[in-house]
């Protein structure tokens, strides 16, 4: 693979473009100069020109994209469509205003979750089973419910509590029964449904629901992926920590240089844990490289700004970032991203970004850490697993009270409402990608070697691995640019 030559062919210099559009009297912003610098030139400018409004006296990006220009169209070059956030604007997640509304965000996920399996399960209340179990005794019913806990019996069957809006109740799942091991990664917190025979006068009086199915919301098996009419390719990233002092800087000079000899990809979605940030974990200081935030955020906005002009970039936060780390995180606050270039959305974490009418899910995947410890036969690994696990629940991280802090609001952000053509997380460092059932799920990796934390973990990173999405076919490819020294 041709990923580390790097070939400059401006055709115009930059004071020349500058010096034409002032001929004009106009004033042009740096990134279109960029822009008309690496394509073709004077063509470009003239074009430009040709076709803006009167009253525009600055050429900003938004002016020369907005324009209803055909020559963009006859030098055949590709405009980057501007990426439309479905979900996760700056501002749109706001605590819940009084404690006694803390119960919303459970209240929104188990309605949201349970419709998605009322038509399998075909529901009774909960209340109704256990106050009428004489009458439903023996009968087929169906539950859903949240699991408040799910615990082994002395013969290794499970046991477990759900509650729905109006009661909870036990249900026994056999050991014996082919879907067990799908029984054991029942999580906490998640929204299952059962259908069964139910026992009246056992498990407390009320009954127990003898399952001989188990539901998750799941994704639909009608799904089916709908790839973009334009041509255009994504790069996925996340992690990349600037300020660590394992930062493989090396590695992302090859990757921004590649990039520039990559025109078709059009976006470039990272997906938090931008800097290392400081004080998140002890001792930190003593491997940072870039010792406080306000820097290691300016050298990330030199980064960006030094990749094409012509990108799309997206950006969403992760637990080393400096915003709350209770999830939805909010997007960057401006402070930081005085050295950023215009071409960058900020988004929250998570969110769902539109590139060319295809949905990508963002989620930075801290829940990740806590679904390896309930999952069994999970590791860090193959962190794609628990992607399609977050697919099956339609849930990014269910656990309440481990280590992924939620925020309390009015409705749940991490329920996946909607099917995402892609899932994107990050977090653990290891690249990974999957399908299920249609959608994509890649898990981004990292841009930083293994750190003395990782390596006392045993979690061996795979480090400047970059996954590329063509959104006209959803195929991926996988680059790496690592040196033959950094490996
Ligand atoms: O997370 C990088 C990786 O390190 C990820 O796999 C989780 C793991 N990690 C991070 N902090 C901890 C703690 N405290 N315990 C266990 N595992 C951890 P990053 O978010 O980049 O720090
Ligand atoms: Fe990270
Ligand atoms: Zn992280």
């Amino acid at each position: 693979m041709e990923v580390f030559t790097h070939s400059i062919h401006f055709s115009m210099q930059k004071n020349e473009i500058v010096a034409r559009f002032l001929e004009a009297g106009l004033l042009v912003h740096p990134a279109v100069v960029t822009y008309i610098s690496e394509s073709s030139g004077s063509g470009t400018i003239e074009g430009i020109i040709s076709s803006l409004p009167s009253a525009v006296s600055v050429v900003t990006p938004k002016v020369v994209q907005g324009m209803a220009v055909s020559w963009f169209d006859k030098l055949a070059i590709g405009v980057s469509l501007m990426p439309e956030i479905l979900s996760g604007k700056k501002g749109s997640s706001v605590p819940t205003a009084n404690p006694e509304e803390s119960f919303a965000l459970f209240r929104d996920r188990y309605d949201a979750l349970a419709a998605m399996m009322r038509p399998r399960v075909n529901p009774v209340p909960i209340e109704a089973l256990v106050r009428q179990s004489n009458q439903f005794s023996g009968t087929d019913i169906g539950a859903i419910g949240m699991v408040v806990e799910s615990l082994a019996s002395a013969k290794g069957h499970r046991i477990v509590e759900i509650e729905d809006p109006t009661g909870t109740i036990k249900v026994l799942f056999n050991k014996n029964r082919e879907e067990f091991d799908e029984v054991e990664k029942i999580l906490p917190d998640e929204v299952i449904g059962v259908r069964g025979k139910l026992a009246g006068g056992i498990g407390g009086g009320g009954g127990m629901i003898f399952s001989e199915v188990l539901f998750r919301p799941e994704i639909p098996l009608t799904h089916t992926i709908s790839p973009s009419k334009e041509p255009g390719k994504t790069a996925l990233i996340s992690d990349v920590h600037v300020g660590s002092d394992t930062f493989l800087l090396a590695a992302w000079s090859r990757f921004a240089s590649w990039l520039e000899e990559t025109p078709e990809i059009k976006y470039l979605l990272i997906a938090g844990d931008v800097v290392d940030g400081i004080g998140v974990y002890p001792n930190q200081d003593k491997e940072l490289h870039i010792k406080t935030i306000y820097e290691q955020y300016d050298a990330v906005g030199e980064m960006l700004s030094a990749l094409p002009s012509h990108l799309q970039i997206v950006l969403s936060p992760g637990n080393h970032d400096a915003v709350r780390a209770a999830e939805p995180q909010p997007v960057l606050p401006e402070e930081f991203c005085t050295k950023f270039p215009s071409n960058v959305t900020f988004v929250e974490n998570p969110a769902i970004v539109s590139l060319q009418s295809v949905n990508v899910l963002m989620y930075h995947g801290r829940s990740i850490d806590d679904m390896i410890k309930f999952l069994p036969g999970t590791s860090y690994d193959h962190p794609g697993e628990i992607m399609e696990e977050m697919l099956k629940r339609r849930h990014l991280g269910p656990i309440y009270g481990q280590r992924t802090p939620l925020l309390s609001t009015p409705t749940d952000h991490l329920v996946i409402r909607n099917v995402p053509d892609i899932l994107l997380t990050g977090h653990v460092h290891v690249s990974a990608v999957i399908t299920y059932r249609g959608v994509l799920g890649v898990n981004a990796g990292t841009w930083q070697s293994q750190t003395s934390f990782q390596k006392q973990m045993n979690i061996t990173p795979t480090p400047a691995e970059v996954v590329v999405v063509d959104m006209q076919t959803m195929e991926y490819e996988k680059f790496c640019f690592l040196g033959k020294k950094e490996t």
